[in-house]
């Protein structure tokens, strides 16, 4: 079930009197749900909307269960030299506590998920990436520092509002063989915020799977992750079998990650690369659009 705050915890929260709180949700600022008993609730990912929209600092997160910001101070927020020394800091020591208040503070205070997995998260993870040359401790660290990343991703999805059930299908995944867990969870997050019903089918998904998948989910958005190294023939090989199933179902089919700079247009045609998740929003953003214009 949905987490809700009242409006007493979420005027606490942000340093307002509930009476503001309530003439807001009057006002249609705020959405509120009722209890049986007829008492406002407002659910979580709401009271997220409402705070970055209204551009209000938290002032006792404690009062709706987030952490509270002590490693990293506001002012820092706009920072981004000092965001990403706090957060790489925090994902090297592995400190899940600290890792998890930072990215929730860069969330409320109006951060973009594609603007936290871009900045922080692919800087620190770059820079873990070097130690396992090292030693044993530089492997642990990196598997640890993962593994954080993808539950503080998980975590910012309970943070996100929901989108409308008929919210266009976005499904994608790792290519074959391709270990790696993170490219892939950040790109379905970010298509969720762009507005998209988003399906991951995670790391190492044969290439027919991932066909097979535009079909069945009637997908109009699809996206692949390629990080394992592997041969440009092979990369190109996997990119067409699936925009031929893009092409039957019309979708459109991005692709990125290391593997795919180096292709050249003609090699794919009619596929977008792209380098990060903010080109990744700004397509599925401009895309998700187009598909609202013609669905009204
Ligand atoms: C974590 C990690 C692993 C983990 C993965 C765990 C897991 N299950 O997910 C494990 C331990 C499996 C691993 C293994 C190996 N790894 Co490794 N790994 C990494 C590391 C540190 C982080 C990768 C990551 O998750 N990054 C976080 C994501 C969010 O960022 P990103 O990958 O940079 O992606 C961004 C963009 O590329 C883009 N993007 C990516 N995908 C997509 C997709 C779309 C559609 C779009 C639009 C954009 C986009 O947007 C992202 C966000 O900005 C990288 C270091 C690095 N520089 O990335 C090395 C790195 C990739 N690994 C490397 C190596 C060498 C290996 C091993 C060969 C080591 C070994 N000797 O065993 C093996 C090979 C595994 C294999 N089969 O391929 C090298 C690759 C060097 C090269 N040029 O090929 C790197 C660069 C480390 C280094 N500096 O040496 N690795």
């Amino acid at each position: 079930m949905q987490r809700t705050v009242s409006p007493r915890q979420l005027a606490a929260a942000i340093g307002v009197s509930e009476s503001s709180l309530k003439r807001w949700a009057d006002d249609g600022l705020l959405a509120v749900v009722r209890t049986a008993g007829g008492h406002r609730r407002i659910s979580l990912p709401e009271a997220v909307r409402f705070i970055r929209h209204m551009g209000f600092k938290l002032q006792q997160p404690t009062e709706l269960g987030l952490s509270e910001l002590r490693s990293l101070e506001t002012t820092q927020i706009e920072d981004a030299s000092s965001v990403n020394e706090a957060f790489g800091a925090a994902l090297e020591e592995g400190n899940s506590a600290k890792v998890r208040a930072i990215v929730e503070g860069l969330y409320l205070s109006g951060w973009s998920v594609a603007t936290i997995i871009d900045g922080p998260i692919r800087q620190t993870m770059a820079r873990i990436g070097t130690l396992w040359q090292h030693a044993d401790w530089g492997i642990m660290v990196e598997h640890r520092a993962t593994e954080l990343c993808l539950q503080t991703l998980s975590m910012l999805r309970h943070l996100m509002p929901s989108h409308e059930s008929a919210a266009p299908i976005a499904v994608g995944g790792a290519g074959p063989n391709d270990p790696y867990m993170l490219p892939s969870l950040a790109c379905s997050i970010t298509l969720a915020e762009a507005g998209w019903t988003d399906v991951n089918l995670g790391p190492r998904t044969p290439t027919r799977v991932l066909a097979n998948a535009v079909g069945h989910y009637k997908a109009k958005m699809v996206w692949i992750a390629f990080s394992h190294s592997t041969s440009q023939s092979e990369t190109i090989e996997v990119v067409n079998v699936v925009s031929r199933a893009c092409e039957v179902a019309g979708a459109k089919l991005i692709v990125g990650g290391p593997p795919t700079l180096m292709l050249a247009p003609a090699d794919i045609p009619g596929v977008t690369v792209a380098r990060s998740m903010l080109e990744l929003s700004a397509f599925g953003r401009g895309l998700h659009a187009a598909a609202s214009r013609v669905a009204t």
